[in-house]
């Protein structure tokens, strides 16, 4: 019954109340960006997925929040358009393949590369360490500090671990995005 009216309440609520934000997802080729997007889109998560050529835009609705979403190409000939992309969006998602240990250290690159861009100054950044299910993954507290994000003292830094195949942690993450639309910050 309380369900019920839980319910009621977040349409009435999603009619005169509505947010609207903007983020964008980087992160080195095959990390899982657009699985990510699949997921929280669709709930579809998919082995057989093609890389993004260029830049893919969504929009997701979750309760009363919009989101646009940039999801960018991560090869390195895509590398150069992250900047442009990331200008001016509530939240940055960089997105780690917590499993492949030997490209950790060239995502600890492009993250602080990026992030040194002058014109991204204070957006706040979510890490990602996708590919929680599989046996090799390392932990939130290593990707903290193999991503060396200790070092980011000029915005706001979060990291979870999450697995879009298994749908773990999707849920926190997708709670700190709609945190950080527009109305929160303002
Ligand atoms: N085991 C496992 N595999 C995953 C997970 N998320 C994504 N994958 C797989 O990782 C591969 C790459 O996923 P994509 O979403 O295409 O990666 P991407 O970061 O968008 O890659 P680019 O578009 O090239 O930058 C696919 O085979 C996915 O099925 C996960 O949580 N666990
Ligand atoms: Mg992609």
């Amino acid at each position: 019954m309380f369900a019920f009216f839980g319910r009621v309440l977040d349409w009435f609520k999603s009619l005169f109340w509505k947010e609207e934000m903007e983020l964008t997802l980087v992160g080195l080729q095959y990390s899982g960006k657009t699985t990510f997007v699949n997921v929280i889109a669709s709930g579809q998560f998919n082995e057989d997925m093609i890389p993004t050529v260029g830049f893919n835009m969504r929009k997701v609705s979750k309760g009363n929040v919009t989101i646009k979403i940039w999801d960018i190409g991560g090869q390195p000939r895509f590398r150069s358009m992250w900047e442009r992309y990331c200008r001016g969006v509530n939240a940055i998602v960089f997105m780690v393949d917590s499993a492949d240990h030997d490209k950790l250290d060239a995502a600890k690159n492009e993250l602080h590369n990026l992030l040194e861009k002058p014109q991204l100054l204070g957006i706040p950044v979510l890490v990602l360490g996708n590919k929680k299910d599989l046996s090799n993954a390392i932990d939130e507290k290593e990707i903290i500090e193999k991503m060396n994000l200790a070092a980011i003292q000029d915005r706001e830094v979060c990291c979870y671990s999450v697995s879009c195949k298994e749908k773990e942690n999707i849920d926190i993450t997708l709670q700190w995005l709609t945190q950080h639309s527009k109305s929160a910050r303002n």
